[in-house]
This record gives C-alpha cells, structure tokens and sequence, in this order.
C-alpha cells in the first residue's frame, strides 16, 4: 500500500508540474478536427488563406504542399494589383509570408511589402481626421496594420500610437459592445510596441502605452463568461493578449475552464470555417502572434494525426422538411414577410427565398469574405465605414454571433436584417 500511495503522489506531482494553459499530447486528438478544417478547405483566392498560412507556420504543422499554394495566392493577388489588399489583409500577409523566417522573405523586401503597409497605415489615419474618428477598415485591421509594422521593422509614429489607441477610442466598441477581438489585436501590437527596442521611446509615452495594454486587458477580462473570452470565436486571440499581457492565466483553474469550454465547442463542430480553425489554435498551442519573428518559430513541429476526408455532410434519414421562418427588412419603417425553406436551411437562404417573392423590398448583394457571405447593402442601401453604417442581423431581437452564411435557422424564427450604426 505505501508503494501505491508513493505512486499516487508522485503522479500528482508529475500532473502539477505539466504547463495546462496549453493543449498537452495527450489532448493533441482533440485539436485534429482543427487541423483537418485547415487542411482540406478549398481556398479560391488568396484573401481567404491567409490566417491559415499564418497559423500553419507558426504552430509548426508541416504541410509543403499547402503551404506552398497559399503563399503562392497571396503573393499573386499582391502582384496583380487588381484587387486591392485593406490594411489588415496585408498585414496578414506579411504575418504569414514572413513567419518563422522562410524563403518568402526575399518577396517582402522584393514587393516592398513593409513601405506598402506604412502607407495603408497613414491612408487609415488620414480617413480618422477626415471622417469623424472612422478609419477606413476597422480597428481590428489598424492593429495587425501595427503588428507587422512593428514585427517586421516598418515605421510608425509613436506619437500616433499613443494618440489613436487609448482605450477609450470608441472604435473599440460596436455600439455600446466591446469588441473582445480588437482589444485582443491591440493588445498584441501595442505589446510589441513596448518591447521594440530599435525605437526610442520617452517615458511618458512607454508610461502611457503600458497603461493602455493593462487597461485593455482588463476590458478583455470584464467580458467573460464561462471561461470563453466575448464569444468562442474571439477566444483564441483574447488568450493570446492575456498570455503577453497579464497574469490570468498564470492560474491553473482559470486555463482549464476555458479549455474545457473550447474542446466543447470542437467537438460541437463550431470551427468548421478555417479562419475560425485558424484563429484559435495558436493560444492552444502556447503561440501569440508576437512569436512569428522568434528565433523558434516553428521549431518542434507537432505530429497530428490528419485526415484528408473532406467534411463529410450528413445525409439525412428522414424526407426533407420544410420549415415556416417570418423575415424582416427594418430601416426605419419594416417590411415583412413569411418564407418557406429546407430544414437546415441557413440565414442566407431565407434572404434569398424572400429576395425571389419580392424583389424591391428583399434584394440585396453579398461580398464573399474569409467568414462567409458579408451583406453588403439591402433595397440598394449600402453599408458604409465613413458613417459606420452597417446590416445586422437578427434573430428572434438578438443579434447573431455568425455570419449569415453560417447561422442555421429554426422553424418558427422571427429573422431580421436592421439598418444600423456600430
Ligand atoms: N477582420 C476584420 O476586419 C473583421 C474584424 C472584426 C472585429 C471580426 C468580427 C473579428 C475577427 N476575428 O476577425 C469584425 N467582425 C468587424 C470589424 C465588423 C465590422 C465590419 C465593418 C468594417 N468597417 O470593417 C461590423 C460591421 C461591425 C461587423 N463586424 C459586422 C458583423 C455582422 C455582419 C452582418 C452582415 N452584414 O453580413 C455580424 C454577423 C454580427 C451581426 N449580428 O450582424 C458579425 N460581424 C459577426 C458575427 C462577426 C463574427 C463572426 C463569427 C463567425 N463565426 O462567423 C466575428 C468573428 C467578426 C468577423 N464579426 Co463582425 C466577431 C465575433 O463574434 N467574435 C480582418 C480581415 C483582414 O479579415
């Protein structure tokens, strides 16, 4: 008996002395669905692999293959000029390109990619002083713009920095909302700002930024519930800011609530999108963004055990059946309707079904974006950053945490897209 009770302490301190923040081998399985999501996803144009090629890298998930055809886009969307990158998507690209020096090195300097990010970065500033505080972009973008300047030894006015990011910046905030997911960007970039040696900073500037990431952190805190950080999908980034900025988790009950509330998310299939695959396994792994330019970026690469079946869509047992939503259009006066569609059917659908029974109060036009289908403008309204004007969309008066070509409709939903200002 005391030999098992020797064995039963010295497991106990063997478990202890483990590091539970981040996923252990023993848990690795239930990161594969994550993995296969990026792996077999189809990636029709460059924009829409670039958290992927990012996160590949950076967890060290060797796939030449993969990771050949996605740098490859992204470096023929910068060449062609045709499509225009936003602040944020290039600084995505010079993330993942530059990630765990490569041979993709040569092309940053080449296309001069850090000078083409300097000036996206003054263009969204000089939007700010033209319209009302509102960049270009979005916040979220004007942090990674000032992570890669900041990783990859671009210039940026500290000046700039102190001036635009405090927190009380209202571009944090989507209504009265604060927005978990650019708290989390800003945290990282005004992290590495901190620690960027190369720049001379006066004291009261370091004074005032140190301020800012602590103060953003804690907003990050203010917003958890059940150890998820906003919603599951601004998780991951959130768990990377408070890995550089603070001492959460640090504590070991703290990491295995939101583990456990994470794995219960995988293996409701929540990450099926790879940007939402992409997002969050850095934090699970240990990484932050900030780890790109480490000398051992991408050093242990993990062995997972990886699927090359696509997705499989579960064929139904049962007939088809239909369900019976009623749809509304509000802007300031509402237009109803009732459509019926397929069981499963998701929001757009319903957009669609009530598009084709009346075409002047229903019709409306989507950009194709690495979350899905983005509504773009309805009876010809167009959203607009300038004003902050935008459609959200409803269902049963609460607004949705997926996009509208995500979220699954039930029979009997009151669905809604509403005119309206974040
Ligand atoms: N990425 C970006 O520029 C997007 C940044 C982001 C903060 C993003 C969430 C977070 C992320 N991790 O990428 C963001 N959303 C922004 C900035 C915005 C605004 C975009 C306008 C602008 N000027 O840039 C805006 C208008 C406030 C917005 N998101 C709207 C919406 C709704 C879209 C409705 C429509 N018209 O199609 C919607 C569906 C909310 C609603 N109920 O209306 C919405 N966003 C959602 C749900 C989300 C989450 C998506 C989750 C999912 N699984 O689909 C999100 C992750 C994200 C994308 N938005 Co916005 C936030 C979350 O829930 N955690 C950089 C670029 C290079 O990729």
């Amino acid at each position: 008996t005391s030999f098992l009770f020797l064995a039963l302490i010295f497991y106990a301190l063997l478990m202890s002395s483990l590091p539970s923040t981040v996923v252990n081998e023993t848990n690795f399985w239930r990161l594969e669905p994550l993995i296969n999501t990026m792996l077999n996803a189809n990636y029709t144009k460059g924009t829409l692999g670039l958290n992927v090629l990012l996160t590949l890298r950076l967890v060290g998930i060797k796939n030449q293959s993969l990771e050949q055809q996605l740098s490859q886009q992204i470096k023929e969307d910068i060449n062609s000029g045709e499509m225009e990158l936003t602040s944020g998507e290039l600084a995505l690209g010079i993330l993942g390109l530059g990630a765990c020096e490569n041979q993709d090195e040569e092309f940053i300097r080449g296309a001069r990619l850090v000078s083409k990010l300097e000036a996206k970065f003054q263009a969204e500033i000089q939007n700010m002083e033209a319209h009302d505080g509102n960049p270009l972009t979005n916040y979220y973008q004007l942090s990674l713009a000032l992570l890669a300047l900041c990783l990859f030894n671009g210039s940026y006015s500290v000046t700039s920095v102190t001036c635009y990011f405090t927190p009380e910046n209202k571009n944090y905030y989507f209504g009265d909302q604060f927005s978990v997911d650019t708290g989390a960007m800003a945290v990282l970039a005004l992290t590495c700002v901190q620690k960027n040696t190369q720049k001379k900073m006066d004291m009261n500037a370091e004074g005032k930024i140190s301020n800012y990431v602590e103060s953003l952190a804690n907003k990050i805190q203010a917003e958890r519930k059940q150890g998820l950080f906003g919603n599951i999908f601004s998780t991951g980034e959130a768990m990377q800011a408070l890995f550089v900025s603070s001492d959460y988790y640090k504590n070991e009950a703290n990491c295995r609530e939101t583990l456990r509330a994470v794995f219960d998310n995988i293996s409701r299939g929540a990450f099926y999108l790879p940007i939402t695959a992409a997002q969050i396994l850095p934090a699970l792994m240990g990484k932050t963004y900030l780890d790109v330019t480490n000398p051992s970026c991408g050093l242990n690469p993990v062995k997972f055990n990886t699927s090359t079946e696509k997705p499989g869509t579960v064929t139904p047992t049962t007939a088809p059946l239909n369900i019976l939503v009623k749809y509304s259009v509000r802007i300031n006066k509402t237009s109803h309707t009732e459509v019926t569609v397929r069981k499963g059917s998701v929001f757009l659908d319903v957009m669609k079904a009530a598009q084709e029974k009346n075409e002047t109060l229903f019709r409306f036009t989507v950009e194709e974006t690495s979350w899905g289908p983005y509504i773009t403008s309805v009876q010809g309204i167009k959203a607009n950053s300038n004003d902050r004007t935008y459609w959200k969309l409803l269902s049963n008066g609460q607004p949705l945490s997926q996009g509208a070509g995500s979220h699954v409709v039930q029979n009997g939903d009151n669905l809604e897209v509403r005119w309206s200002k974040y």
